[in-house]
């Protein structure tokens, strides 16, 4: 078996068809990327609900459905080359950067073929090819580390004198935005103008704990951004054609002035918070209520009032996603385990010396110990 390319090529020509806009009018073939990437998540995050029931991934596992046209949508309005961090619930940030999903579905059956060589999980998609820095466990952590990202990329650009114009893309949920180093992000992007774009995937929930119950003006997002100078929006994350409108020349505004931005996603997951949530919390009525407007359905329903979809693309659109996503399954069911040797790779990116078994693990980087 040989190593999972970690690019789509398919996503790619989309994706650099997006990133050289001569305006940002939304195109029929944009369209029908989009809807062909949302409906890839949605196979994809359902075939692994069924893996976790049957024991195939282990560890948290958060599903992103109902969510879709937030990471479809935003990273359509970016270059291929603007680093992305996000937070754990993160096979759809990952699949829409760019990974196959065999890398994806390896990672989460933890073997070797995996994006992070099956050591990260589901949690911790990780694909530089694809400046795609994690998936992340820890609520709000990811924040900083998009300042930083968008940091790196602007200290290049107007000190070194190499690279362009870059945005980075933080995505959090709204339960972080209630975490000190979330502030800290925003306020030291604010004051060095930073360009990283904060975009809270707002589903309402943190874990059990709805909205209003966990954060202060829990209508007013944006005050937050605001309140450190930040451009701030508020935008409707269910419609990816209305989500790419405003999101795409906010984030050229961003660009261009090398300033933060702040973004209020309005969303909503249809699964629990993680694969082991009772969802006591909340009604099915309220779910069903989501799974109305639901943003797949949506944009279906518009490329088939336009004529550029018929019953008959959509069924083969899904017979051919439904095959690349049992592919994966096999990919990673057969994908080896990693050798126990691997226990000590990739740990450090600076490991002490003799500490990684092959001693030579350095990631390009001058390790100044060996
Ligand atoms: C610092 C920290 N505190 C608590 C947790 C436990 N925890 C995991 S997910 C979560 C809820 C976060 O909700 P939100 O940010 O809205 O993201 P969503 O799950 O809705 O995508 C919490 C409290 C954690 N992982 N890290
Ligand atoms: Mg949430």
């Amino acid at each position: 078996m040989t190593q999972a390319p970690t690019s789509q090529s398919e996503s790619k020509a989309a994706q650099s068809m997006t990133s050289q806009p001569t305006s940002f009018e939304i195109t029929t073939q944009m369209k029908l990327e989009w809807l062909r990437q949302m409906q890839l998540i949605r196979e994809f995050e359902n075939r692994t609900m069924q893996a976790y029931q049957q024991a195939k991934i282990g560890g948290f596992c958060h599903i992103y459905t109902g969510q879709e046209a937030c990471a479809v949508g935003t990273i359509a309005a970016v270059n291929d080359d603007d680093p992305v961090v996000t937070a754990y619930r993160d096979h759809g940030h990952a699949l829409a950067r760019g990974m196959t999903p065999d890398a994806c579905m390896a990672e989460m059956f933890g073997k070797i073929h995996g994006c992070a060589k099956g050591k990260g999980g589901s949690m911790h998609m990780f694909d530089k090819p694809n400046w795609l820095f994690g998936g992340h466990g820890i609520v709000g952590a990811q924040t900083p580390l998009g300042a930083g990202l968008a940091f790196a990329e602007k200290y290049k650009l107007e000190v070194m004198g190499e690279g362009k114009k870059k945005v980075s893309l933080a995505y959090l949920g709204d339960g972080a935005i209630d975490q000190g180093a979330f502030h800290e992000a925003l306020n030291y992007s604010a004051v060095h103008d930073i360009p990283c774009i904060f975009i809270i995937e707002n589903n309402g929930y943190s874990m059990g704990t709805a909205i209003h119950r966990h954060t202060a003006n829990a209508d007013n997002l944006i005050s937050r951004g605001q309140s450190y100078g930040i451009n701030s929006v508020e935008i409707d994350g269910l419609d990816i054609c209305d989500l790419y409108n405003e999101f795409k020349p906010f984030v050229e505004q961003c660009r261009e002035n090398s300033r933060p931005g702040f973004v209020d996603l309005k969303t909503y997951r249809y699964q629990g918070h993680s694969m082991s949530d009772p969802q006591k919390y909340r009604t099915k009525d309220e779910v069903e209520e989501y799974k109305e407007k639901d943003s797949i359905a949506r944009l279906l329903g518009q490329l088939m009032d336009s004529g550029d979809m018929t019953e008959d693309s959509w069924k083969a659109m899904q017979k051919e996603i439904k095959e690349q996503v049992r592919a994966a399954m096999k990919f990673a069911e057969e994908s080896p385990a990693p050798e126990s040797s691997e226990l000590f790779t990739d740990v450090y990116a600076n490991p002490e010396k003799n500490l990684s078994p092959t001693a030579v693990y350095t990631h390009g980087l001058n390790n100044p110990l060996l």
